[in-house]
């Protein structure tokens, strides 16, 4: 019987994009539902009732949830193509502490910086920009994080690349000039059509985040 994959997501979700690159790594077909987070279906609220998150994976009807265990899981389902982790334990280890480092960081900092002002965002900015630092200091000279290929931590950055432009607008400052070598980095990813696919185009992000702004402030009134 063939697999029953099924993805719930929405399109700009950096976290969804990760799963959706790593379906396109292995070539498995999958059905894609979007969500609306605003008013989350029942299916949604039933597979994911810890976090009530996208991304969701279900897997002939059993759910995984979390972008990272996801994308794991994925790997170790489909392993006959496209080694997402690396082989190597502690290059595992080392791949997964990152991607982690990238979880507990990224996002509330860019939070912190988009919904403050003032110190609060200037000190958010800088955080921001020190993370992105760290991580192109973390890739040192290599192609990829993978080394010369394409994985596990290339794969968790990735989608952060659509939302550069946003961070950079509402943070006024520019990547190229922050972190060339990253930029490089985000470079090569894109010669990948899995990667350059499923990115969604970085102003269409921008959009959509002046969307949720505004929903924010009307729901404060
Ligand atoms: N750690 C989670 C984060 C997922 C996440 O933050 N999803 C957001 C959308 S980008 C969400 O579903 N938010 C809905 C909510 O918080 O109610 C992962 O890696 O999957």
């Amino acid at each position: 019987m063939a697999d029953e994959v099924v993805l719930l997501d929405v399109w700009a979700s950096m976290f969804g994009m990760r799963v959706r690159i790593a379906l396109a790594e292995k070539g498995v077909e999958y059905e894609y539902k979007e969500e609306n987070l605003r008013n989350k279906s029942d299916l949604l609220l039933q597979m994911n009732p810890v976090h009530k998150k996208i991304p969701v994976l279900i897997h002939n009807g059993k759910p995984i949830c979390e972008s990272a265990i996801i994308v794991q899981y994925i790997d170790e389902v489909w392993k006959d193509k496209a080694p997402i982790l690396p082989s190597d334990p502690y290059e595992r280890a080392q791949a997964r502490f990152w991607v982690d480092y990238i979880d507990k960081k990224v996002y509330d900092t860019w939070r912190k910086m988009w919904l403050s002002e003032g110190e609060e965002h200037e000190a958010g900015k800088k955080e921001l920009i020190s993370i992105f630092k760290l991580l192109e200091e973390t890739l040192g000279d290599k192609s990829f994080y993978g080394g010369d290929t394409f994985g596990f931590l290339d794969l968790g950055l990735i989608p952060f690349y659509t939302w550069f432009y946003t961070f950079e607008t509402f943070g006024n400052f520019k990547m190229e000039t922050e972190c060339p070598k990253l930029m490089d980095w985000v470079k090569r990813c894109m010669q990948k059509e899995t990667v350059s696919k499923t990115l969604p185009d970085e102003k269409k992000v921008y959009e959509h985040v002046l969307g949720m702004l505004k929903a924010i402030r009307e729901s404060n009134h």
